[in-house]
């Protein structure tokens, strides 16, 4: 079944130079397509869309900070299985409970500054597609 997913390589992975390293595991999986690809500094409103299902949470204000904190890059990717193959690579919110061989149990240690952002299913794709690219609809 052929999708695409919204991913966003959080600034801490800009910071950190591993945006190569991570858009290269993307696009090595058999025929995944990089089809937009952008570095941006977000702004609150556009954080406030993207995270509306995290609001009042203690954990919002301060992720809210840190996705402002520097650029990051905003992908659509497009190919099978993409939304779950996507979440797979990145491995589970807590990197230190991530298994060695994903992005966040790689590189991540800290929760919140988890190197990566990808829709999780095809609903938050397609809401999410229309918040960053809104000519894509
Ligand atoms: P994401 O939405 O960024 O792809 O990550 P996710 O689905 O794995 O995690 P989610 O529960 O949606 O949380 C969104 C982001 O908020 C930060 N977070 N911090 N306890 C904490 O300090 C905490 N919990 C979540 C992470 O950056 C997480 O990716
Ligand atoms: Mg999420």
């Amino acid at each position: 079944m052929t999708q695409r997913t919204l991913v966003l390589l959080k600034p801490d992975a800009v910071r950190r130079g591993l945006t190569g390293e991570i858009i290269s595991r993307i696009e090595r999986k058999a025929g995944w397509q990089l089809t937009a690809l952008e570095q941006r500094t977000l702004d609150r409103a556009i954080l406030e869309q993207h995270y509306a299902e995290h609001i009042g949470r203690p954990f919002y204000e301060p992720l809210m900070e840190f996705m402002a904190s520097g650029p990051v890059v905003v992908m659509i990717v497009e190919g099978e299985r993409v939304i779950e193959g996507v979440r797979q690579l990145a491995g589970p919110t807590d990197p230190v409970a991530a298994a060695p061989g994903s992005i966040r149990g790689d590189f991540g240690v800290i929760v919140r500054e988890n190197l990566i952002h990808a829709s999780d299913s095809e609903e938050s794709a397609e809401r999410e597609v229309k918040i960053f690219f809104p000519g894509r609809a």
